[in-house]
């Protein structure tokens, strides 16, 4: 149940494929929100220092072999595991600023085409909805020379192209889509409008629920 509140912070989330310049951009964002006295705090997905996320990054690093069903599963559960603490710092007023989140749990287990996609979804159902979604879009082989890719799984231009077919397929009202190969700055500037618009906006509104009422999940139940 979505609790009416008096006032709150906004929950503001950054997403799109490796390299696109997300934490960059939450960098950029939490700086100026400080400045602007805006109360404000950065989290980003997964969370590798949890005992969850220790086992999440261990697969990454591919230094644990884990099923994608099960690996998809533990993704989830470091959402699931500070969801509280996120509904307690929305309510006291503090917008969140989140790098990758739920989206990025569906988009690249569905791009290994291992189960459909309310399969991929159901475990997020009911965890906090953002007010808002940057977006950033920006072709694997652009993104693959920004930064020479490492060796953490997910890191090759075909899966990338994949997973960005499949962020397509999750966008929603609350998605801003923009061009990552605009520069630093320009980027930034959009960004931070946006945020102070949405920061204004859901002062007095309730903490959604992420894909409580999303058709694909309904048609399978
Ligand atoms: N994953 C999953 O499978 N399931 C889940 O539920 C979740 C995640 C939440 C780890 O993510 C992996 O987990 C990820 C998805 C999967 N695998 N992949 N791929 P991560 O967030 O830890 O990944 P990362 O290593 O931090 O990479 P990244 O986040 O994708 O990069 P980024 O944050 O988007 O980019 P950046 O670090 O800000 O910038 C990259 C470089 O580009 C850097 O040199 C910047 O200076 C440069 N840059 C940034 N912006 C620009 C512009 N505008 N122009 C030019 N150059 C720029
Ligand atoms: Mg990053």
């Amino acid at each position: 149940m979505s609790a009416l509140v008096k006032s709150r912070g906004a929950f503001i989330v950054l997403e799109g494929c490796d390299r696109v310049g997300k934490s960059t951009q939450v960098l950029r964002l939490l700086e100026a929100l400080t400045e602007a006295g805006v109360p404000n705090k950065v989290l980003k997905f997964p969370d590798r220092t949890t005992s969850i996320g220790k086992h999440i990054d261990a697969y990454l690093r591919r230094k644990l072999e884990l099923p994608d069903k099960a690996v998809h599963l533990l993704f989830a559960a470091n959402r699931w595991e500070v969801e509280g603490e996120m509904k307690s710092d929305l309510l006291s007023g503090q917008t969140l600023v989140v790098d990758r989140y739920a989206y990025s749990g569906v988009a690249y287990t569905a791009a290994k085409k291992v189960a459909p996609l309310w399969w991929c979804k159901a475990p997020d159902i009911g965890i906090p909805a953002p007010d808002v979604v940057f977006y950033l879009k920006l072709p694997a082989k652009v993104a693959e020379q920004r930064d020479v890719y490492g060796d953490e799984r997910y890191e090759q231009v075909g899966f990338q192209q994949e997973v960005e077919q499949q962020f397509e397929a999750l966008r929603g009202p609350q998605w801003i889509e923009l061009d990552a190969s605009r520069n630093i700055e320009s980027l930034h500037k959009d960004i931070l409008a946006k945020a102070l618009e949405v920061i204004r906006a859901v002062d007095r509104q309730p903490i959604g629920e992420l894909w409580t009422d999303d058709a694909v999940v309904q048609s399978s139940s």
